[in-house]
């Protein structure tokens, strides 16, 4: 009789190990959002920090053809210091221009980094020479 309950106890808590591993790994993120497109999160880039009297935001083109933050949002009178690498591969995603900051920077997988105040709110469009590499800067 011991040895029954024993054996249910064991199925049970397996059981429940199993069902809490497939809960914590259906609400971990496992690789980085993706943001862009249509309905999509606006995300800070990492590096963000209001207070430090610049706004760093840090945005990759990656070989997939696509930066890897295309919404970013930045507050307006605070130095925004855009730190822009092309990682390997990312073709013409190694030119970054930003026209309404006179932003063009260029990166052969170092890091460039560009700095500049926006003094208006609005949407900013940052993008590679062909318009293939896409992005918005949201200024609030
Ligand atoms: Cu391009």
């Amino acid at each position: 009789m011991n040895k029954v309950i024993l054996g249910l106890s064991v199925v049970l808590m397996v059981g429940v190990a199993i069902g809490f591993i497939s809960l914590v790994m259906a609400t971990t993120p496992t690789a980085a959002p993706v943001v862009g497109g249509q309905g999509q999160a606006v995300v800070q880039p990492p590096g963000n920090n209001p207070g430090s009297g610049v706004q760093d935001v840090y945005v990759r083109a990656q070989p997939s053809g696509r930066y890897d933050y295309e919404q970013i949002t930045v507050k307006k009178g605070i130095p925004v210091r855009f730190h822009f690498t092309a990682e390997r591969g990312s073709g013409c995603g190694a030119q970054l221009i930003m026209e309404s900051f006179g932003v063009r920077l260029i990166s052969r997988g170092e890091e460039q980094v560009a700095t500049f105040t926006p003094t208006q709110t609005g949407q900013f469009a940052y993008h590679c020479g062909m318009n293939m590499f896409r992005g918005s800067m949201t200024v609030v």
